[in-house]
């Protein structure tokens, strides 16, 4: 029944990173930023996609053999939770999630509890929630969370996951909660990131604080938060260069910015928040471990859910990572992040 999948096929889907990734230790090796400048990266700006269209392409690999199924037209029993199987696989759900689901749907099949499409349809929105409800955990920047003020919000990840993008995105999403926002370049390792945060922060309407490319990151993220603080600004959010977990210099630079906040607000940052791309699938659930034990993160943001066919990644993620998910990414607009509702996404990947 569970044998879709040769123990093989299960090893190798579970490999750590991919060999670029593991064998780029130098910062020059750094693949190329991509630009991701605002102003020819907003095609759906204003728009409201719903999240049912933005994960299209996860629900085709996930639907593609099922309809049949879910339709009524054919019968619930082993070749449907083989074919059901083959399909989280497909969608990145990985290993443990997806046995967790099968197994889940046998029992209750076993029990008769599903005996029809609708009742399977049920159950299995109901089983993929309970995986990701324990990541729900909406970012509380109040201040009677953390009883200081601003908060600061440390953006890290690998290069090009979509930091500075969901950053310019932040901002917006906490302007519209009436917060004012102040953003911090620490990616000063080359002038573009710089520019391309400063055209976030005119686009937000939102000060962006910068030294030259080359300066200690440590340094500028620290004058943004004295900056912040004497202005009396809710919320900081600082970019920082892309780095690869194996970066040991670029990693200890990660950790002395968090040191040197500490030294202005012994609670800050307040959230240390990775930027993954969707897309990277199991290897970056690895990626992210290694941050988490190098740095302390205390939450994701999930991006490029629209551009994947793996978005099943989240279930992945929720098993896998003790992280909340915070923010999920679904476009390149400035609308296009949301705060992560695990009912909500389990009925736009099923609908
Ligand atoms: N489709 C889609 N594209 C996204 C999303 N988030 C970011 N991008 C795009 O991904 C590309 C890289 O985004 P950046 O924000 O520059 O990524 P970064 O992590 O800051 O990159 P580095 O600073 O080079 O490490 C840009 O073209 C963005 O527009 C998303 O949710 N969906
Ligand atoms: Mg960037």
């Amino acid at each position: 029944m569970f044998g879709f999948l040769s123990r093989k096929q299960k090893d190798n889907r579970q490999q750590p990173v991919s060999e670029a990734a593991e064998t780029s230790t130098e910062t020059e090796t750094v693949p190329a930023p991509s630009s991701g400048s605002p102003s020819n990266t907003t095609p759906a700006e204003n728009s409201s996609i719903d999240l049912s269209h933005s994960l299209e392409k996860t629900k085709r690999t996930f639907s593609d053999g099922m309809a049949d199924f879910f339709l009524g037209k054919k019968a619930i029993d082993d070749t449907l939770l083989d074919e059901l199987e083959s399909r989280l696989i497909s969608a990145d759900v990985g290993m443990d999630a997806t046995t967790t689901i099968i197994d889940e749907l046998q029992r209750n099949i076993s029990r008769k509890v599903i005996s029809d499409a609708e009742s399977l349809h049920l159950k299995l929105a109901e089983i993929m929630k309970s995986i990701l409800q324990p990541c729900e955990q909406p970012l509380d920047t109040t201040v009677e969370a953390t009883s200081s003020k601003p908060f600061v919000i440390l953006v890290v990840g690998i290069n090009g996951a979509g930091k500075t993008t969901s950053i310019g995105k932040l901002a917006h999403h906490f302007k519209q909660q009436g917060k004012s926002v102040l953003l911090a370049a620490g990616d000063t390792f080359r002038a573009a990131a710089v520019e391309q945060l400063q055209q976030w922060g005119q686009r937000n309407d939102v000060p962006v604080i910068s030294q030259g490319t080359g300066a200690d990151p440590a340094s500028v993220i620290f004058d943004a938060v004295e900056s912040a603080s004497s202005k009396n600004i809710d919320i900081v959010i600082a970019d920082t260069a892309g780095r690869l977990h194996t970066q040991d210099n670029l990693m200890d630079e990660l950790a002395k910015i968090k040191r040197v906040l500490g030294k202005l607000d012994a609670s800050a940052p307040h959230e240390t928040l990775i930027v993954m791309d969707a897309g990277f699938g199991q290897n970056a659930l690895h990626q992210v471990q290694q941050f988490n034990e190098t740095i302390g993160l205390t939450g994701l943001a999930v991006t490029k859910l629209d551009g994947t066919a793996k978005g099943g990644i989240i279930f992945s993620i929720a098993n896998t990572l003790n992280l909340p998910v915070r923010f999920i990414g679904v476009g390149e607009g400035i609308n296009d992040l949301r705060p992560f509702n695990a009912s909500e996404f389990v009925d736009a990947l099923l609908d």
